[in-house]
């Protein structure tokens, strides 16, 4: 499908917005002051904002332990994210989340989820409701190589045939879970496996927004429709540890330096549309320096803002009725 200049000139910037946000994360944990574990996304941007640039605010999603990129890609707002992050009273979840558990429902945005392979089952819930509403919403999930493992996703596939659901799985093959080889921990081709269930699958070069945002969009156009649930499947890479402070000896030497120097989605981006002549430099250049100063200003702020105080911290465990 042919997408317009301004369609495309959003994809850049929510691709950049990702980049930059999780490059200075990684700078941002050495200082400390960020509390619990972080997952970057760094690397796979494509895939969030090649499936997420063919949703709307009807539709949802819901993310894995490495959910910035799909937060940031669905419309989550980065100055919220980053004061969530940093577990200060004004995040987006009152401080309370922090990376691995940033929701945004207004978004359609149903959570981040700690715990692999849980966000399937809960999106087919999302399905079930959509499917109900009779509204044309779809329910996305996003999950990982490892997460292909786990019972639940074989479940929550089968429970998603059973009922005809609008429900979207997408499968990001990022060569590893935790430090294992998806070569070694997968038992067979993940392809073939999900459409065992009977779900067709949409592959993609998951370094290539383009060629995610045409698979995606027709997983999401078979979903839409009332035809069941659908795939997409892409690989890439993740640029940084599997959490920041991973020393990452399970990679080849100078892995990590080859995909960003040849196969990098913004370079990518950057060089079709520009070869193309679908957008000049300078707009993207605009855009660079944009993001550059939001999430700067998105730091500042989240390191000057207050915590919670200690009497918030029942707040939300039970439902007052
Ligand atoms: C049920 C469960 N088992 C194990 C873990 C520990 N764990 C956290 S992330 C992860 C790897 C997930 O790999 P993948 O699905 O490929 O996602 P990626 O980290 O590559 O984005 C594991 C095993 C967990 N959080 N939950
Ligand atoms: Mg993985």
């Amino acid at each position: 499908m042919q997408l317009s200049p301004a369609q495309i000139l959003k994809a850049y910037r929510q691709m950049r917005l990702i980049r930059d946000f999780e490059e200075r994360l990684h700078v941002e944990n050495r200082t400390g002051e960020i509390a619990g574990f972080t997952h970057l996304y760094a690397g796979q941007e494509a895939i969030a904002v090649g499936v997420c640039e063919n949703l709307d605010d009807r539709d949802y999603i819901i993310s894995t332990h490495r959910g910035h990129g799909h937060c940031l890609a669905k419309g989550c707002d980065p100055k919220g994210m980053m004061h969530e992050i940093y577990g200060r009273a004004d995040g987006l979840c009152k401080g309370r989340g922090g990376s691995m558990h940033i929701a945004d429902l207004d978004k359609g945005m149903l959570g981040a989820n700690g715990i692999v392979g849980a966000g399937q089952p809960i999106a087919v819930g999302a399905a079930v409701a959509c499917k109900l509403r009779k509204d044309g919403s779809v329910s996305v999930s996003f999950g990982g190589d490892g997460a292909t493992n786990q019972g639940t996703v074989f479940e929550a596939m089968n429970m998603a045939v059973v009922l005809k659901l609008p429900k979207v799985f997408i499968i990001e093959n990022n060569g590893y879970s935790e430090h294992t080889g998806a070569s070694y921990g997968i038992g067979s081709d993940v392809v073939r496996r999900t459409e065992g269930f009977g779900i067709p699958v949409f592959q993609a070069d998951g370094f290539d927004f383009f060629s995610v945002h045409e698979a995606a969009r027709q997983a999401i156009e078979h979903a839409r429709s009332g035809k069941g649930p659908s795939a997409v499947y892409a690989v890439a890479t993740r640029y940084f540890g599997h959490f920041e402070g991973d020393p990452q000896n399970y990679r080849a030497k100078g892995e990590v330096e080859r995909f960003r120097a040849e196969k990098d989605c913004l370079m990518g981006f950057r060089n079709k549309v520009l070869e193309a002549a679908l957008l000049d430099a300078a707009e993207l250049d605009r855009i660079d320096a944009e993001i550059a100063g939001l999430i700067d200003a998105s730091v500042q702020s989240a390191r000057a803002a207050a915590p919670p105080p200690a009497s918030a911290v029942y707040d939300d465990v039970y439902i007052s009725y």
